[in-house]
């Protein structure tokens, strides 16, 4: 089943924290970015760590271009900031997950989850948001990326894009130019979670909600055809397996709180 919504982001992460025993605090580290690999053709995007390894800029107005963690993960939430220093480009900024492959093994495999963020309209590539399950064997071309090109090893999970919807529509689903936006992934084995605050979306809320059956991977930036696109501050939040509860408020619904251990 696949939902795709905007809601407020509050509520529901607040409960969860208050239900969580005190000895069982979920545990966030840093992402280190210096450990981190460019995958996909190494000239498609010029990838500039800082010093202290806690963010980094992508400078390219290039081809599809991926810069990856080094280990997967899974049951976890990923938690960072990204901005677009620049008012000359409206293209493609975003992430991927559950990377398995472009690598140096199997550089012709492209196999990841990819959610993608459009400034602009620009002829068949639309603004706003798109999630996508990419399995594909073989050479890609530009038209998967560009224009969400439907094909069999391409699976669409969500897509939001500005005419989708009216309510926001004034506002626009686009990236602002140097508008820092905060992301936020739950990736578990039975769901994906996508949330966006910052800018037009002030306090935020969620852009997928999309339940299915994924596996660990590597998690990681992506640009295509946009560059100045800076990423900060970005954590892992693992809570042990022994914690996970199932919360019963009177009077409400019974809520069942995805898990999130580390693997
Ligand atoms: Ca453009
Ligand atoms: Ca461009």
């Amino acid at each position: 089943m696949v939902l795709v919504c905007w809601a407020p982001a509050t509520g529901l992460a607040q409960d969860t924290q208050a239900a969580v025993p005190s000895d069982s605090e979920p545990k966030t580290d840093m992402f280190d970015l210096s450990k981190w690999v460019v995958e996909g053709p190494p000239g498609n995007g010029g990838w500039r760590i800082s010093k202290d390894g806690q963010s980094v800029l992508q400078t390219t107005n290039g081809g599809p271009t991926f810069f990856v963690s080094p280990r997967s993960v899974i049951n976890t939430t990923i938690r960072g900031r990204i901005v677009v220093n620049t008012a000359s480009d409206d293209d493609y900024i975003g992430f991927v997950f559950g990377f398995q492959s472009p690598n140096t093994q199997q550089p012709d495999y492209l196999d990841f989850l990819l959610f993608d963020w459009k400034q602009g309209d620009q002829g068949v590539a639309k603004e706003g948001f798109c999630l996508r399950e990419v399995r594909l064997a073989g050479t890609a071309t530009g038209a998967l990326f560009w224009q969400q090109e439907q094909r069999e090893d391409v699976k669409v999970l969500g897509e939001l894009y500005k005419k989708s919807i009216g309510m926001l529509s004034n506002k626009g689903l686009g990236w602002k130019d140097k508008v820092e936006y905060s992301f936020e992934l739950k990736y578990t084995e039975e769901s994906i979670v996508i949330s966006l605050s910052g800018g037009q979306f002030g306090e935020g809320g969620k852009v997928f909600e999309v339940n299915g059956t994924f596996q660990a991977g590597r998690f990681g930036f992506y640009n295509y055809s946009q560059q100045s696109v800076r990423y900060s501050g970005f954590t892992k939040t693992t809570r042990p397996a022994s914690s996970q509860p199932t919360v019963v408020r009177p009077g409400l619904r019974r809520w069942v709180f995805e898990i999130e251990r580390t693997q």
